[in-house]
């Protein structure tokens, strides 16, 4: 057949070092990569009958990893990302260790026994380290594939993960993502930033009618502010799952506990705006279920030490400000001068804005200690003026 005269033909030009034995271990072949030219092309012959066989998408990645520089490996990639299954790590090994004149009698040893067709077609991924022995190595790798008629896609250099994540996509039909780098980084830059945009502090301007609208937009939002205004919110959506959960005999232990919680939660809470005496019954519920006491939840978290000053000026409005009120746009060269006072002092931060219920401008200044807090809103209240 064809077919194997060019297994032949390939072979001879990645020979086995006759009595060398090696075993497929915990992560593939790993030893000297001057032992390993022709465990590449056999572990490229291997993954294209994995292919034919799984019928999907096989990948091999050439790497040691951890191992010292002069080392090598190699590794198989299954269908959906996975290790490759341990029937088949014997088929490896067998391969990997069947001297020159015996490697055809091994090669279809494997076909028979796993009844593989051979006009299937076979696609390989292949990717690899940056040691400088990998060149050749994935180059001998992809030289077995050729010599089974497969296709193979070179990835180069990449990480192990990533080439798993390609064989995933591949055979996944897109469904995992897109089996190139660039998906690679867009599905996992866009994950993070929706998920950190999930656990993000939103920051709005002062006033409770800011931060009610802000908070409306979670499922569920809790809102305060530093002078003790604040409640929590649910969605419609969100109050009806909580319902639905709580009810469904279907629903495992854990969450429906959590479900029954969080319904009895819902209507100690006045949603409409914040109330003291709602507020001390659910921080009392809360302390109560988690066994703390008023002590413990307050050492939780400490302010830094921060001041609060207001400055009377001719007109408050000669303020505008931007970033939820963090940074002052007007007047020309104020901002500049509150940057240039927090610079002095350590952990400082400074916000200037007009009062929305006063004729003044207030300034808030916080830093290490109390008193370069205090100093520092003295200097930024002396720049507003
Ligand atoms: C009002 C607001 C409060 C805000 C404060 C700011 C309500 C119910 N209360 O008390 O949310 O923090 O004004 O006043 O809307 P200021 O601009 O004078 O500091």
């Amino acid at each position: 057949m064809v077919q194997f005269q060019e297994v032949t033909k390939q072979s001879a030009l990645h020979p086995k070092p006759a009595g060398l034995v090696l075993q497929y271990g915990t992560a593939g072949f790993r030893t000297n990569a001057k032992l390993l030219d022709h465990i590449m092309f056999r572990m490229g012959l291997l993954a294209t009958l994995r292919s034919k066989k799984t019928k999907a998408t096989i990948g091999v990645m050439v790497t040691a990893s951890h191992n010292p520089e002069e080392d090598n490996g190699v590794k198989l990639v299954d269908p959906m990302g996975e290790m490759v299954t341990p029937t088949w790590e014997v088929y490896a090994t067998q391969l990997a260790n069947a001297e020159q004149d015996d490697l055809l009698a091994s090669l279809k040893d494997i076909i028979e026994k796993e009844s593989i067709n051979m006009s299937q077609e076979a696609n390989v991924f292949v990717g690899k380290d940056t040691r400088s022995s990998s060149v050749s190595l994935s180059k001998a790798v992809l030289d077995g594939v050729s010599a089974l008629a497969g296709h193979s896609k070179d990835y180069g250099l990449v990480t192990t993960p990533q080439l798993h994540y390609m064989v995933c996509c591949q055979n996944t039909q897109g469904e995992y993502g897109e089996a190139t780098m660039k998906g690679y980084y867009t599905k996992l830059s866009q994950a993070f930033i929706q998920l950190t945009k999930n656990v993000t502090v939103r920051c709005t301007k002062t006033g409770v009618k800011h931060l009610h609208h802000a908070a409306q937009e979670f499922d569920i939002g809790v809102y305060f502010e530093a002078n003790g205004h604040g409640t929590v919110l649910f969605s419609k959506a969100a109050e009806e799952k909580i319902q639905r959960l709580a009810e469904d005999s279907s629903v495992a232990n854990e969450r429906k506990r959590a479900a029954l919680l969080l319904r009895s939660t819902i209507p100690v809470i006045n949603q409409t705006v914040g109330d003291a005496i709602s507020d001390m019954l659910l921080i009392e519920a809360i302390l109560a279920i988690k066994g703390m006491t008023i002590q413990q939840w307050d050492a939780i978290y400490s302010d830094l030490p921060n001041r609060q000053l207001k400055v009377k000026v001719a007109d408050r409005r000669v303020i505008d400000t931007a970033d939820a009120e963090r940074r002052a746009v007007s007047p020309k060269g104020l901002q500049e001068a509150i940057d240039s006072l927090v610079r002095k002092y350590r952990e400082a931060r400074s916000f200037v804005r007009p009062s929305g219920t006063e004729d003044v401008v207030r300034v808030y200044a916080e830093a290490e200690t109390q008193e370069s807090a205090d100093s520092l809103a003295h200097e930024v209240s002396l720049a507003v003026y």
